[in-house]
């Protein structure tokens, strides 16, 4: 039953890069799309097209009836879910398999795991994975977490255990607020994530943001494709991925690469997944899994030469790993610029129509986008219009041959924060590769001031 129609339930840059992986292995491929994409580039290029529903996420990307029966209709015989929307939603993916059509991705009950904060990190410590210092799972009476804080020693964090991306958390310096910050913590999750579950966790005051790539057969056996470093980020929104990250060593990449593959083979994972991780003073803290596949990975495609979507498709029909881990290869380094439609320095959204386009070419220069001259960008979705990945052989080669680039890049009609990153690669810490978590707001705010 290998898959012959594909059933991409997703839009925009990610969208056309699962067609294209698709494409290449002789799969027929099925966009869906609400009324305000019906002029995407995915729904062009698609070998069938199905409309969902109205504009509003949760009415066409959201909708599992439309995206079913569109999937029944289309016959298509697999499901991929690209990231964001359903992707990690464990009930869409045992719907999709109760249909009898392939889903691409992980097994439901690990995506359900992963998305509980504190069952990820009770399964990833059985497993192996350092952990941060913190509460033994879920925490709601204040005296044993007043006792746990004294213990791991302040500032700590709390955290919801629905959360994840950031949502919910709160920093407590001393014993004296850590009451008021619990049940604050705790009703601002339930109201967000209907359950106000929290945890407790030392808190990190700089690290950096470094991630695994991971895929499992699901069969137990794994392999990991390096980290990437994802330290430059606003408000929990990634700006700029690369990989390899500047402060780990290759001895370090094989001994947390090690790790990480063998906790994966030790559940059975199946598919793409990355580990996330905070990492200071030369020491990694497991702090979430991502069971999808990432923005970002294209960095990893970059240095490895591995595709990661075709890669998923082939573990999703039941193929084995098409790569062992002695074979993989670390060379060079890449970078991914996350190109908006909104103003460089506001970040105010600016969707509309693209007057022209001119994408940026040349060696090792890659363009994930749907965009064309004529597009109008629909103000309903997220604002990232396009990727820029750069490779180089040297990082430093890399930031070169990203600045010019930029520069080739056209996108008019609509503000873009090609600006932003024009800057970036100007900054003395980031050509050094001196940054953590904290680093871009404070260069935003001191470029305010
Ligand atoms: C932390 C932390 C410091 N200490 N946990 C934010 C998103 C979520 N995935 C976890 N996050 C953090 N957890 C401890 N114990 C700081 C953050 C954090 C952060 C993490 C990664 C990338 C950007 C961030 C920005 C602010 C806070």
């Amino acid at each position: 039953m290998a898959i012959t129609r594909l059933l991409i339930a997703n839009r925009g840059e990610i969208a056309l890069r699962i067609h294209r992986a698709a494409r290449e292995m002789g799969i027929e491929t099925v966009a869906v799309h609400s009324t305000a994409d019906a002029d995407a580039m995915h729904v062009r290029l698609a070998d069938h097209a199905v409309c969902i529903g109205p504009p509003a996420a949760k009415d066409s990307y959201l909708n599992v009836a439309a995206i079913i029966s569109a999937a029944e209709i289309a016959h298509a015989d697999a499901i991929h879910p690209g990231y964001g929307f359903l992707s990690e939603n464990a009930q869409f993916a045992e719907i999709v398999e109760a249909h009898g059509i392939t889903w691409v991705g992980p097994k439901p009950e690990h995506i359900r795991t992963m998305g509980d904060k504190v069952e990820a990190k009770r399964t990833a410590g059985a497993l192996g994975l350092p952990l941060v210092p913190g509460s033994d799972g879920a925490i709601s009476d204040p005296v044993e977490a007043a006792k746990i804080a004294a213990e791991i020693g302040y500032p700590v964090i709390i955290k919801a255990a629905s959360g994840g991306g950031g949502r919910g958390m709160k920093v407590c310096t001393g014993p004296d607020e850590l009451e008021t910050l619990m049940q604050q913590a705790g009703s601002e999750a339930k109201a967000a994530f209907g359950d106000a579950t929290v945890y407790l966790e030392k808190y990190l005051g700089n690290p950096r943001h470094i991630e695994f790539q991971v895929f499992g057969d699901g069969n137990g056996n794994a392999i990991h494709l390096g980290e990437r470093d994802c330290s430059l980020q606003r408000r929990h929104q990634k700006v700029l991925e690369e990989a390899p990250s500047p402060v780990i060593s290759p001895e370090e990449r094989d001994r947390m690469g090690g790790i990480v593959s063998q906790a994966m083979a030790g559940m059975g994972y199946r598919g793409a997944g990355t580990i996330e991780f905070l990492w200071e003073n030369g020491e990694f803290y497991f702090i979430e899994m991502n069971t999808r596949l990432q923005v970002e990975h294209p960095v990893t495609e970059a240095i490895t030469g591995v595709d990661l979507v075709r890669e998923q498709i082939r573990i999703a029909d039941g193929k084995p790993l098409s790569v062992k881990q002695e074979d993989i290869e670390f060379n060079g380094h890449a970078i991914e610029c996350r190109i908006n439609a909104e103003d460089p320095w506001t970040f105010a959204p600016s969707p509309g129509l693209v007057s022209n386009y001119h994408a940026a070419g040349g060696m090792h220069v890659r363009v994930d986008s749907g965009l064309y001259a004529g597009y109008k960008i629909p103000p309903y979705y997220d604002s990232m219009i396009a990727k820029l990945i750069v490779y180089g052989r040297t990082r430093e080669g890399c930031i070169m041959r990203l600045k010019r680039a930029l520069q080739e890049m056209v996108i008019g009609g609509v503000k873009t924060s090609i600006p932003l990153h024009q800057a970036l690669m100007n900054e003395p810490d980031f050509i050094h590769g001196d940054y953590t978590i904290k680093w871009l707001e404070e260069w935003l705010a001191e470029r305010q001031a």
